[in-house]
């Protein structure tokens, strides 16, 4: 069978900072060509709807999918697939990835007959059985399928993490992927899963509170398979298991790999690890993504984010101590007045580290999605982006995307400062020497990206598809409703007995 495999366009954040290979949808390909189909995979962060219809027209697939990881895609995958199948009335068409998976439903009833499925949970796991059950009858037996006619059984978890290797020859354009100065960037998977919970995030409830590592041997050998000099490991938090980040870095050590990372984990995790994070700054970590999500304990622990304050601002300065470019988050909540913008920017001003503001935003699959969805101001899931206001500000709306778009250009200046420029034109005039131009243009964008009257205006835009309600009360009642992949056996954990204490410990 013939399958094309499409990654829907960049959203707001990678038009300026980064844009990754999709990893996921590589990995689906994977599956799908490891069972004798013919694949193809058309990335549309970097190629315009009109290389998607033509290959359409070339390739004359049997099967479409989508990857939807992000609810913020969703009209644009809904809008293909209506065009797809005006186009190929046979075709079969269905959508995967993270988001999609907890509004399985709605997807499908937005569509009106143009998705024939919704692949729930890990796609590699059950693609290869949908398209023969497609092909021969019986799409409501597929774990994780659903279907207008119903529900298959519950998604099924990936048998390991080694087996299916992303099929990344199929990307047409791997010099486009970038993030920062390590352009081109390719990424690679350690581990899936986390084991916290934190209020905001769907990578839990996604994942079942599981946590799952790769085999040390056959990720050094991917890592040294590698062409690009720049690594992305997309890791919810990199390194929980200090003895699994030893193991990597000794068998990418044996081979000799020389490259350049970019990874996210945790203060706490940082903290307990040092050894591990020292290693890796001498194998080549040079960007670091924290996540500290506020500066004041009370915010902190809404989140349960199960860091305090103390640990947040001593990982800091460890981190600083590694000599690795640091990066952390502060998440905008819409209650922030004029005085609390001033106090983050004159907090951001003060340190070293670069930066990222975004906005709260209650995501189907997160805890806060059922106590919050009743208070939403728009359900235009293309304002879902962490970049937007979507809950009611105390701020005037227009004044509150005035203030945060001001901090996030004073941010931006303080890292782009002349002192700043003369390092990065070095860094840029490297890259485009190779031919790579994509940071260089990334640091001329940020005002054409970010504009507080472009915000508003992307309000103002007519939504065809909404978010529908939910029942949001009988979600809060019963946590295990918000799990796409049920949490498994406490022995299918890998964690290590003193990780397992320390993640019990910092659960509290
Ligand atoms: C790495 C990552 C990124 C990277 C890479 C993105 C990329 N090109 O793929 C970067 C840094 C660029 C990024 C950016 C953003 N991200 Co992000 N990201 C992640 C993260 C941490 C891991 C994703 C990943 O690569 N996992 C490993 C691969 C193997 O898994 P996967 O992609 O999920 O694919 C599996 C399944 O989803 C499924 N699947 C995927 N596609 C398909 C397709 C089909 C047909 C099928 C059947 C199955 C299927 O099968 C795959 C294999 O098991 C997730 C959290 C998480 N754990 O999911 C957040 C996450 C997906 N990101 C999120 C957000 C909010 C963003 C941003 C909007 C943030 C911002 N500041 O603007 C941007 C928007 C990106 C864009 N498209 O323009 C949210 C999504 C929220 C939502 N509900 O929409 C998540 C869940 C984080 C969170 N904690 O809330 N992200
Ligand atoms: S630690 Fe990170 S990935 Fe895990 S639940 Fe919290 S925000 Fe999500």
């Amino acid at each position: 069978m013939k399958l094309l495999c499409v990654h829907p366009s960049p959203l707001m954040y990678t038009r300026v900072f980064l844009r990754l290979e999709p990893l996921g949808l590589e990995l689906v390909a994977g599956a799908a060509r490891g069972a004798g189909h013919e694949v193809r995979i058309i990335d549309l962060q970097v190629e315009q709807h009109d290389a998607y219809f033509r290959l359409l027209r070339r390739f004359g697939p049997d099967a479409v999918c989508f990857s939807g990881n992000y609810l913020a895609n969703v009209p644009e995958i809904i809008d293909l697939a209506r065009a797809t199948r005006e186009r190929l009335p046979h075709c079969f068409i269905f959508v995967g990835g993270h988001s999609v998976s907890f509004i399985a439903r709605d997807i499908l009833a937005h569509a009106e007959g143009a998705i024939d499925c919704v692949l729930r949970g890990e796609g590699e796991a059950a693609v290869a059985e949908l398209l023969v059950a497609w092909r021969d009858g019986g799409l409501a037996r597929v774990a994780g399928a659903v279907t207008m006619d119903g529900d298959g059984p519950p998604p099924r978890f990936a048998a390991s993490l080694d087996a299916i290797r992303p099929a990344r020859d199929l990307l047409r354009h791997r010099r486009k992927y970038f993030i920062g100065a390590l352009d081109p960037c390719a990424s690679i998977e350690f581990a899936r899963g986390c084991p916290w919970d934190c209020t905001f995030c769907s990578a839990w409830t996604f994942y079942g509170r599981s946590y799952r590592i790769a085999d040390p041997e056959i990720v050094a050998d991917e890592l040294a398979r590698l062409r690009e000099p720049g690594v992305f490991i997309v890791d919810d938090v990199a390194f929980v298991h200090a003895e699994h980040g030893m193991a990597i870095a000794d068998a990418i050590e044996r081979r000799g790999v020389r490259k350049q990372y970019y990874l996210e984990t945790r203060a706490d995790v940082l903290l307990r690890n040092r050894e591990v994070f020292r290693r890796w700054r001498d194998l080549g970590l040079a960007y670091m993504f924290l996540g500290l999500e506020a500066i004041d304990a009370e915010r902190l622990k809404l989140f349960r984010k199960r860091v305090s304050l103390d640990d947040s601002f001593a990982a800091l300065e460890f981190a600083r101590s590694l000599g690795v470019n640091v990066a952390i988050n502060i998440i905008a909540d819409p209650s922030w007045d004029r005085e609390r913008f001033a106090t983050v920017r004159a907090w951001c001003m003060e340190i070293p580290e670069i930066v990222n503001i975004s906005v709260t935003t209650p995501y189907p699959g997160t805890e806060i999605w059922p106590q919050q969805e009743a208070l939403l101001t728009t359900r235009d899931y293309r304002l879902f982006d962490i970049q937007h206001a979507v809950l009611p500000t105390t701020l005037p709306l227009a004044e509150f995307y005035a203030e945060l778009v001001s901090t996030q250009q004073v941010l931006s200046r303080k890292h782009l400062g002349w002192a700043a420029v003369g390092g990065a034109m070095t860094v840029a005039a490297k890259r485009l020497l190779r031919g790579q131009t994509n940071f260089v243009t990334s640091l001329w964008k940020f005002n054409s990206v970010f504009n507080a009257r472009q915000q508003m205006a992307d309000h103002a835009r007519p939504a065809r598809y909404q978010l529908p309600r939910s029942d949001g009360a009988a979600i809060g009642a019963d946590k295990r409703t918000l799990y796409v992949h049920q949490p498994p056996a406490r022995r299918a954990r890998v964690l290590d007995e003193a990780t397992q204490r320390f993640v019990a410990a910092t659960r509290g």
